[in-house]
């Protein structure tokens, strides 16, 4: 049997990490992360990948719903009815209702191109992606202060002399690339302090762990701007030349000392003193990363708008150690992709979950997902009635499933196209399987960076079972629907080199290393001339928003207090696996076995206060909706939250290994769909309090009994 090696892309999480396969006949034998980028290195996730082919509890070819919504009754269909289906369905609603009354989602990231083609070729504004609930309040915190997003800075991790993380638990919520760096930076002598409400991976590696009280990381970071002024340990001449209102900035923190902070957020004054005068021997080689998953509390916005405030405090942009431009094609001289999004002509109608126009601060991209329930509910301002999810599963990454279930039936189709069965994808109309990603082409794209590089990922082996790739799915409904012109060529071969055409390079170049490296050297921008760069209204570094203050916003916002929680209850936080990709790898039969449950960490001494024992099964609830989960009792979380992770719980009967084992965070959230950050545009969600019991389950107590 021949041995052949494949370059592609993973696709068991969104991080999408070069790998090379191998395969032997139609087996896929070795996986590994690229060795010209990663060393070889991939997570627990990714090795996991040859188990999700030959896992049989996934869709293996379409399905159309016989019984009611969530019945679980399915028709298994050809591709050819399934699309037909959904393009008669779809031309339908278009013709009734117009094409804005579709709307598209997708997980994001660098495929995007394709999907946001589609959507615009439909006709219809009404993109949308999983961010309310992840990312948002940290890439709005940075275009309020830099004009540009979160992805528009790369953070250069191995070369910082100090990493400062406020619940950015990087060794678990993980990047194989970034973690790599950070035992890099550790093992040259760098510091890293870590701050959260419970110990992690992370924690228990860094030089500094910070125990804060829930909610209050804003106050920390405001004791930290304070005392970073009060030592004068700032970068003047960075400051001088490229931020505006610093003198407001000043003013706004002088009430906030460390010893204030330290009695909002329980980190001692002295500590927070000394951490100071550290960095303040380190810039401007110090990293305070500005958070990922930020959908956490009223003011996490505000919170990393501090954080990032703190870096440019420490004069670390554009810096060998601290952070750095991400750089396109542009940069290096060289031509960038064709981009499928750019040809189609732009929708006129505006965006139902009113970003751009009722929201004029929110960077209209993706827009604000949740907020498009309230339009299908109230047909404001206008009906919705398809919803078409790839890759994303609104029920598991917003709250109260229950909710959006009321608000979907308003509409007339609902879609998914998956690898797996979503809990969307149980609800819903018709499932579309998407071919797993070692079965699969994708289109190319453009990784930013210090060097940046055009990536693919090329399918290992063909599908072993009725499914296709987006590629194809999109193609063959936009061609049912009289927009095929919009996805030229009549294979991926074909698109690749539309796509390629403008840069010089061609196909053959993607064979040395599985990706077209754009540059040898990193390109750094001098830092000394970076006027033009930041794009800010006024095109300085802000301290306090054009647009913030244009949409009756504040910028430097005063530090409210986090509700304590009401008697008897906790705050419900909630994190990753490192070995678990969000919901979607619990039933994989490999990683399942790692982590089949997960349980509910709680304080010892409250564990005790409750009669709760380690591995007791205890009911957690909210509002009359409770789930009982086991008990991990440990000193390492603060008293007032319990912790849980996020993806578990699921209700797909086909997955027998996840069904129902542990529990969902998010179906605890109940009524919280709708509780953003007006700043920030982030969901609320660890603005949750729950009661914990023992519950009366529990078999130990039967066998006391
Ligand atoms: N293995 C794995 N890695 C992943 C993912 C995955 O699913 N699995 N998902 C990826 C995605 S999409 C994302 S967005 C990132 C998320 O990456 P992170 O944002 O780093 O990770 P989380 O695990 O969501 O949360 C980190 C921590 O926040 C803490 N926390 C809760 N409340 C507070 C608070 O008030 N203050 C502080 N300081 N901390 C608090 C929690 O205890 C938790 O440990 O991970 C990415 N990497
Ligand atoms: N309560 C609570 N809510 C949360 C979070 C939390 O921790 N707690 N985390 C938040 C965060 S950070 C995020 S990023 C979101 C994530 O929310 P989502 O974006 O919805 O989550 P994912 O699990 O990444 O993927 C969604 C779907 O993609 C499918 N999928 C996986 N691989 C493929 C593929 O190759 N092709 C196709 N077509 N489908 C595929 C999976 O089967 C899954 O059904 O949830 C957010 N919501
Ligand atoms: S982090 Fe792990 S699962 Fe995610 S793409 Fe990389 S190797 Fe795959
Ligand atoms: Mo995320």
């Amino acid at each position: 049997m021949t041995t052949r090696s494949v370059w592609s892309m993973c696709g068991m999480c969104t991080v999408r990490c070069p790998i090379r396969v191998e395969t032997e006949g139609d087996e896929v034998t070795w996986i590994e992360g690229n060795p010209h980028l990663l060393e070889g290195a991939l997570c627990a996730k990714g090795s996991a990948g040859m188990a999700l082919l030959k896992d049989e509890e996934r869709p293996l070819s379409p399905m159309i719903r016989k019984g009611g919504r969530g019945a679980g009754r399915w028709e298994r269909v050809s591709w050819y009815a399934a699309l037909d289906y959904v393009a008669d369905k779809l031309n339908a609603i278009i013709k009734e209702h117009g094409p804005e009354s579709i709307m598209m989602s997708c997980r994001g990231g660098p495929f995007m191109d394709l999907i946001k083609a589609f959507c615009h070729a439909v006709g219809s504004p009404n993109f949308s992606n999983h961010d309310s609930a992840c990312g948002r309040n940290v890439h709005h915190a940075s275009l309020s202060v830099y004009g540009l997003g979160r992805k528009d800075f790369v953070y250069d991790l191995k070369k910082c002399k100090h990493l400062i993380l406020f619940g950015r638990n990087i060794l678990a919520s993980l990047r194989p690339a970034e973690v790599n760096q950070v035992m890099d930076m550790l093992d040259a002598g760098g510091t890293m302090t870590y701050v959260d409400v419970r110990q992690t991976l992370t924690g228990i590696k860094a030089d500094r762990f910070f125990l804060v009280t829930p909610g209050t990381d804003y106050a920390l970071a405001l004791g930290m701007i304070h005392e970073v002024i009060k030592q004068g340990v700032y970068d003047q001449e960075f400051i001088d030349r490229y931020v505006a209102d610093f003198d407001k900035l000043v003013a706004f923190v002088e009430p906030y000392t460390a010893d204030w902070a330290a009695k909002e957020c329980g980190v001692k004054a002295d500590r927070i003193k000394e951490f100071v005068t550290e960095i303040g021997s380190q810039r401007p080689k110090v990293v305070f990363h500005p958070g990922w998953m930020l959908s956490r509390y009223r003011d996490s916005f505000y919170a990393s708008r501090a954080l990032h405030i703190l870096n440019v405090l420490m004069g670390n942009v554009e810096v060998e150690g601290g952070q750095i431009f991400a750089k396109g094609a542009g940069d290096c001289g060289v031509k960038g992709i064709r981009s499928l999004d750019a040809q189609v002509p732009k929708p006129t109608a505006k965006r139902a979950d009113g970003v751009g126009w009722k929201y004029q601060h929110f960077d209209k991209g993706p827009g604000l997902f949740h907020l498009f329930y309230d339009a299908m509910l109230t047909g404001e301002p206008y009906p919705l009635k398809a919803l078409i999810c790839m890759r994303h599963d609104p029920f598991t990454c917003f709250p109260d499933p229950q909710a959006q279930k009321e608000a979907l039936d308003k509409l007339d189709l609902l879609v998914s196209v998956d690898t797996h069965y979503s809990e969307f994808g149980w609800y819903s109309d018709v499932i579309l399987p998407e071919s797993t990603f070692l079965e699969r082409d994708s289109i190319i794209a453009t990784q930013k960076g210090p060097k940046p590089r055009f990536i693919k990922r090329n399918k290992a082996i063909a599908p072993m079972h009725d499914t296709k790739s987006l590629y194809e799915i999109i193609k063959q409904l936009a061609d049912r629907l009289g927009v095929g012109q919009y996805f030229p060529g009549s294979s991926i071969e074909e698109l690749w080199a539309w796509q390629l055409e403008p840069t010089g390079f061609s196909l053959k170049d993607f064979d040395a290393k599985g990706f077209i490296s754009l540059t040898d050297k990193p390109v750094m921008f001098d830092r000394n001339h970076l006027d033009g760069k930041f794009k800010t209204p006024s095109g300085k570094i802000e301290m306090v928003s054009g647009k913030l203050t244009e949409a009756g916003l504040e910028s430097l916002k005063p530090y409210e207090s986090p509700e304590k929680p009401p008697k008897g209850h906790f705050r419900l936080v909630f994190g990753r696996s490192p070995v678990h990709a969000h919901s979607h790898t619990v039933n994989n039969p490999l990683l399942y076995e790692l982590m089949p449950e997960n349980t509910l960490w709680i304080n010892k001494r409250q564990a005790a206060r409750l009669g709760v024992n380690d591995g007791d099964l205890v009911d957690v609830g909210v509002c009359g909706c409770s789930g009982t989960i086991k008990a991990h009792l440990t000193e390492f979380i603060h008293p007032e939250a319990v912790y849980m992770a996020h993806g578990f719980g699921r209700q797909v009967p086909l997955q027998s290994r996840a069904y129902h084992a542990g529990m969902a965070d998010q179906k605890l959230m109940k009524g919280m769909l709708q509780e953003m950050d007006p700043a920030g545009g982030g969901l609320n969600l660890c603005e949750c309090f729950v009661t914990v019991r023992r519950s009366a389950k529990n078999p130990k107590r039967m066998v006391e009994l």
